[in-house]
């Protein structure tokens, strides 16, 4: 561990100490903990104890909220959002509870005051990265806004003990480690024994009938697991709520099964303890891509059944009558990952508290919502039925009776079209016999609601079709957002200064108030400042990437940017082929006039996605010839920052010049990096996808670089049967690119490498690079020259911040509480310990 630095150890003392100023009263809690938590002295406390000892000083801070919450939504009873995610990207703690609390800045003093330097101890944070992306990130900027607009909500998923793996590059490869994130323990979350479940699982059903010959189900499971509640509180934005995050945690009923330990078998006793905690071992590392793994829906269930139950236990606490169940929660299904909890809110409603079939139904139906974040077929979560069976055998019951009674429905509807019964069902039984996730969840909520107003249309009328015709009032459409306060006011402090200081502080809350931000485009004295304050940033990113990647870049440069998970349909590999065609104009015309550019890019593949790993590897193979050739290096440098994450995202955003979305059209659900970059005054390059068609009508035409194919055309030259040989052959730059890369130009010679990747283009191009690749390179054509007059591009990268208000999700959580969740703000008054009577 790193040595640390000095710290006074003259009781916390500083130098222009008031006896009762907030740095002195944060420096004094500050070395108590560091004595009685850590239980360390100066001399031997690491910077891990430093982080620990502020940690839990500012955890100290949040608990009085915490409480005085709990106990308002107890008394009230307040109507609660209870939001289902099997993924929560959280991001680190620390920097954030301090901005919410208005701490930032006295914790930076007063750790300064001890000669520590609070950016290293922010950095000692392992971020709780338990999710893949898009998905799981989203569900963490929702808990925050919904904290920020003090509705009463609890954050629902799986406390992984191994979170998103930890990406290295070897050789230009990506080698994944295993994430420990609790390692040196989670200041953040307070276990909850009391509150433990037992869900069951496997076996098999019995019926039997009582005396007045009614007939009851009962679920024999060949195990059961413990799930243990772990709560981590999220503050609202300088308010007084305090919100919980409900992890849970698969524990062994028994750490020791003792019949068999009596027999000799150590072994098998401890086995189960091993099986039952597996449940929450590991976060599946695939996004947008499903295998039907039994554990997998082992884990989907364990989290879900624990959730209710505690929603069950919550209605009993608060003395609410069991049919009132959808009105004391609105539960929200983050995707199909949690759908499982349409049959076991029937389950435990029915079997277990013996309510008749249609008021159970009825209730089940006005409980949930149900949002899709992605329309690519590989995603969509479906069961084979033998394995389904296996692990939830109950649960195949209930969904065979809610699909005869809803395809009952559908008959009656439509009248002989035994095609759309065949289609709805919510069994697939074409060749081998699936349960289908998505037809359970639209089948089981009152509202379904895509992302971005694009995914929201295609979903109506492609993937959810039949439902649409069916159900269309069920439909809407919640345009994604990103909190302001970590990706504005905690990861670009200087900006946040600058913004504040011109407009107030404001906007933090109400993201639409950067509006006024628009004059001062044009004020060339603000200009100024709002480049300074982009060089700065991306001064600071230089330093990191010279750091990680051993690679200079010049911050003068265009810092172009594309992170995010890699996936065939984000298309890091049209990037990949333009960066190789303008180094092929550069080494065939070495005096041609360029825009000097860094091309960054982050993020992780699958760790079995086998074309994701390649397009890795071309891009760090072209990095390495790139840079290091004289003839090109003051114009071109190409860098893979290793292990994207929310982190390293907060360094990244800020200094960015320009934000590539560059999808093909139809395939990105929404996006929200891309909001992330627009707030943080990048410009965009991108296509007609997701969230960026509303970026666009947004910050104006003129302040937005668009190419490519709309979902539409994509479709269109897809259905004429699209051959990427017709453009090839119709492009000549584009031939050059091939050839180098098949030649081995970038391989050492080595001209197997990238062959699968390049007859993949060159025969399927399933994602119409190739069709998109002319007008991508005319788009950055006029990037280039658009960069070169450095105060117009200010000025665009001032409206693209200003007109980003839209995409706060406090905006999107403002529409789900109107328009689905019909729930109220709660004020929240704190109390002090001693208000509290036992
Ligand atoms: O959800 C993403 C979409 O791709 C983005 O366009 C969108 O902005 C975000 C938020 O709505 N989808 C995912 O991230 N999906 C997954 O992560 C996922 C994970 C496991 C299984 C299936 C999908």
């Amino acid at each position: 561990m790193n040595q640390p630095q000095v710290v006074s150890p003259n009781s916390g003392r500083g130098p222009d100490d008031e006896p009762d100023s907030p740095t002195r009263r944060l420096r004094h809690a500050f070395l108590h903990h560091l004595f009685y938590t850590q239980g360390k002295f100066p001399a031997l406390a690491t910077k891990t104890d430093y982080y620990l000892a502020l940690a839990h000083t500012v955890r100290d801070r949040l608990l009085q909220r915490w409480i005085s919450t709990a106990n308002e939504y107890t008394k009230n009873g307040s109507r609660t959002v209870a939001y289902l995610s099997a993924e929560f990207l959280m991001g680190p703690h620390l920097g954030n509870n301090l901005i919410n609390l208005g701490l930032f800045d006295d914790a930076r003093k007063s750790m300064s005051e001890l000669g520590l330097n609070l950016d290293d101890l922010l950095y000692e944070e392992e971020e709780p990265g338990l999710g893949n992306g898009g998905l799981g990130r989203l569900a963490a900027c929702f808990i925050d806004s919904l904290a920020t607009l003090e509705i009463p909500a609890v954050g629902y998923g799986i406390r992984y003990e191994f979170g998103i793996f930890h990406q290295t590059l070897v050789d230009g490869w990506q080698v994944e480690k295993t994430d420990k994130w609790l390692r040196y323990g989670n200041p953040w979350e307070l276990a909850r024994p009391e509150w433990s479940v037992t869900v069951k699982l496997g076996g098999h059903t019995e019926r039997m009938q009582d005396n007045s010959g009614q007939l009851h189900v009962r679920w024999v499971p060949n195990r059961t697991v413990l799930g243990v509640p772990y709560d981590t509180p999220i503050l609202g934005y300088r308010n007084n709520t305090a919100n919980t995050l409900r992890l849970w945690k698969a524990e062994a009923p028994e750490a020791f099964d003792f019949a068999v330990f009596n027999r000799g078998d150590y072994q098998g006793a401890v086995n189960q303890k091993v099986v039952s905690e597996n449940l929450s071992k590991v976060l599946y590392p695939n996004d947008e891509h499903v295998e039907g793994k039994e554990l997998r829906l082992a884990q989907q269930y364990f989290f879900v059944s624990c959730s209710l139950q505690d929603m069950l236990r919550i209605m009993k606490t608060q003395h609410v009558p069991l049919h009132e169940f959808h009105e004391k929660f609105a539960v929200q299904l983050n995707d199909t990952h949690p759908a499982i909890g349409v049959a076991e809110l029937m389950r435990l409603l029915t079997d277990e508290h013996q309510m008749h079939w249609n008021q159970a139904w009825d209730i089940t139906r006005k409980t949930f919502g149900y949002t899709n974040h992605t329309l690519l077929p590989e995603a969509l979560e479906r069961w084979p039925l033998e394995l389904f069976k296996r692990v939830l055998p109950r649960h195949l019951e209930i969904i065979y009776e809610i699909n005869a009674r809803f395809l009952d429905e559908v008959r009656q509807r439509y009248f002989g079209d035994e095609a759309r019964v065949t289609r709805m069902s919510l069994i697939e039984e074409t060749g081998e016999r699936y349960v289908r996730m998505a037809h359970l969840a639209c089948v089981g909520s009152h509202a379904i609601n895509g992302v971005a107003e694009l995914h929201s249309e295609l979903l109506k009328q492609d993937v959810l079709k039949d439902f649409h015709e069916m159900w269309p009032a069920k439909f809407g459409n919640k345009t994604n957002g990103v909190t302001p306060r970590r990706w504005i006011a905690l990861a670009n402090p200087r900006l946040t200064r600058l913004i504040s200081g011109a407009i107030g502080e404001g906007w933090i809350k109400r993201l639409e108030e950067l509006r006024q931000l628009e004059p001062f485009a044009l004020d060339p004295n603000f200009r100024a400042g709002w480049r300074e304050i982009k060089r700065a940033n991306k001064r600071d990113l230089s330093d990191v990437i010279r750091k990680r990647c051993g690679v200079a870049v010049d911050p003068s440069s265009m810092f172009d940017v594309q992170v995010k998970r890699i996936h065939e349909y984000k298309r890091q590999h049209l990037s990949a082929l333009h960066i190789i065609g303008l180094y092929h104009r550069l080494k065939t015309n070495p005096n041609l006039e360029m825009t000097p550019r860094t091309f960054i890019f982050g993020g992780k593949a699958a760790p079995g996605y086998w074309m994701a790993k390649l397009i890795i590897r071309l891009i760090t193979s072209i990095g390495e010839v790139v840079n290091r050739d004289p003839a090109v290096r003051d114009k071109l440098r190409v860098v893979f920052l290793p292990n994207f994450s929310v982190t390293n995202g907060q360094r990244i955003y800020p200094a960015a010049d320009l934000s590539e979305q560059i999808s093909t059209a139809g395939k990105e659900a929404s996006g929200t990096g891309n909001m992330k970059f627009a707030m943080n005054g990048a410009l965009t390059i991108g296509t007609m996808d997701g969230a960026n068609i509303e970026i666009r009508e947004q910050v104006g035409a003129e302040n937005f670089f668009l190419f490519g194919l709309t979902a539409h055309e994509v479709a269109t030259v897809r259905g004429n049967g699209y051959r990427p040989q017709d453009y090839l052959d119709g492009n000549a730059e584009l031939r050059e690119v091939i050839s180098l890369i098949r030649h081995g130009y970038f391989s050492r010679g080595d001209g197997e490498l990238f062959r699968p990747l390049v007859d993949s283009l060159v025969n399927h191009d399933p994602y119409c690079l190739f069709a998109d690749y002319q007008s991508y390179a005319d788009a950055h054509e006029r990037v280039g020259t658009a960069y070169r007059d450095s105060e117009d591009w200010t000025r665009m990268s001032i409206l693209n911040s200003a007109r980003s208000g839209l995409f706060s999700s406090d905006r999107t959580i403002a529409e789900y509480c109107r328009d689905i969740w019909n729930v109220q703000p709660v004020q929240v008054p704190i109390l002090s310990h001693e208000d509290v009577r036992v």
